[in-house]
């Protein structure tokens, strides 16, 4: 069997995403994410330019060969740009196993662990108010688990909160818009906030909060002792990804779980991690962290540590990279949870997608592979639109992490 071509197509249905489709001999074809949010096209030409020329001819059944290839094979390791347009390639080469031995993903890696997929949506308010009724609204729609982000007073806007009342887009048209910071108006704020929740919703519901890299390490480990008492099941990159031993601190201090990784894309990454135990949770999504080959040594190495994976599932990773971590998701024994932020529904007249919703867990069809489909003349009525993430400054204009 062997690769005849493969091509790149770029698509902005409400928001940029990028696709990778491996063509074979043998008809099949393979669909893969190569989403990488405000560098999009730095992956596309990468692709283009360098993995495309080299992955013709190839055997597309050597996955861990074509992995090692692209991986060990460039002398230049690690980084977003490369590990996206890695786990673009894997992806798509293990959709053509699974289309070729007419099974779904999670088959190929296991079998079903679980029936349906444990995940958590977003409820986002501009103040505490307007976020403990969407809290109330997400719990109408039936979930268990639900990230609680608000806006903060004294700061005009903030991570997560949405604008106008339109659905939470953080990439804008053109180059970063700018943001303001206060940390220490949001470590006032935030222990307020979760007694709130818990006060109104009671001690069932699964409660998670993204910190979003924003804290030093003992501003972080204040912030996660004094969310003790609220017992989240989550906070998110509380220190920025690149300090792991910034994590230390929190848990000299507290038992808050922590999920770290969305910005991660190497098992590397994780060693003083897991080996130190300082994180609970993965957060590398199979988009970014070099796709499913990568992952299942990630997730093996973590249950190690009886670490779990909760995947970031935000809308700027395309339905491809969703319907393959759920099969992933379903297959893993160590599956904690899987961030679920639904794309609006014009991302759907562009892939067809094979994944349901219902009543707090996601459920994955027995289409064989990934599962999912690209309708390339939608995807042509939607070009590519240059958009960023924005930056963030401090009060006195200082750059700051966002
Ligand atoms: C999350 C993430 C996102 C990121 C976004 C960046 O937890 O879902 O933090 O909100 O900011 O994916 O592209
Ligand atoms: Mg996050």
């Amino acid at each position: 069997m062997k690769i005849t071509d493969a091509k790149v197509i770029i698509c902005s249905p409400g928001r940029n995403f990028v696709s990778l489709k491996i063509f074979t001999d043998q008809g099949v074809y393979g669909m893969g994410d190569a989403t990488l949010n405000g560098r999009e096209k730095a992956v596309a030409t990468y692709l283009q330019e360098y993995c495309i020329p080299a992955l013709l001819g190839k055997d597309p059944q050597n996955i861990e060969d074509i992995w090692h290839y692209f991986y060990r094979g460039v002398y230049w390791k690690r980084g977003a740009v490369n590990m996206t347009a890695i786990a673009a390639i894997d992806m798509a080469l293990w959709d053509i196993k699974g289309k070729m031995l007419n099974t779904p993903l999670y088959n190929l890696i296991g079998g079903k662990s679980r029936e349906k997929v444990l995940v958590y949506t977003h409820a986002n308010g501009k103040d505490l108010s307007e976020t403990l009724e969407k809290v109330g609204e997400e719990i109408e729609n039936g979930f268990f688990a639900i990230r609680v982000q608000s806006g903060i007073p004294g700061i005009t806007h903030t991570y997560g909160v949405p604008k106008d009342n339109k659905p939470y887009e953080p990439a804008q048209k053109g180059l970063p818009h700018e943001d303001y910071w206060d940390t220490s108006k949001y470590l006032n704020f935030a222990p307020k906030l979760f007694q709130k929740v818990r006060e109104k919703y009671g001690e069932d519901l699964l409660l998670l909060h993204d910190v979003h890299h924003r804290c030093t390490p003992i501003e972080a480990a204040r912030l996660a002792h004094e969310l003790d008492p609220f017992h989240l099941f989550w906070l998110e990159d509380p220190v920025t990804g690149e300090l792991q031993e910034g994590l230390r601190h929190i848990r000299k201090h507290a038992t808050t779980p922590i999920a770290i990784g969305e910005v991660f894309n190497s098992v590397y990454d994780y060693t003083t991690l897991f080996t130190e135990q300082l994180i609970d949770f993965v957060r590398m999504p199979l988009v970014h962290g070099g796709g499913i080959t990568h992952m299942l040594k990630v997730a093996s190495f973590a249950s190690v540590f009886h670490i779990q994976t909760g995947f970031h599932g935000a809308t700027d990773l395309s339905p491809i990279n969703l319907a393959a971590s759920l099969h992933f998701d379903m297959a893993i024994n160590n599956f904690g949870i899987q961030e679920y932020m639904p794309h609006q529904a014009i991302v759907n007249e562009v892939f067809k997608i094979n994944y349901r919703y219902d009543k707090g867990f996601m459920y994955i069809d027995d289409t064989p592979g990934i599962g999912v489909d690209i309708d390339e003349k939608a995807a042509n009525k939607f070009p590519y639109e240059m958009a960023c993430l924005p930056v963030n400054r401090k009060n006195d204009g200082t750059m700051f992490y966002w």
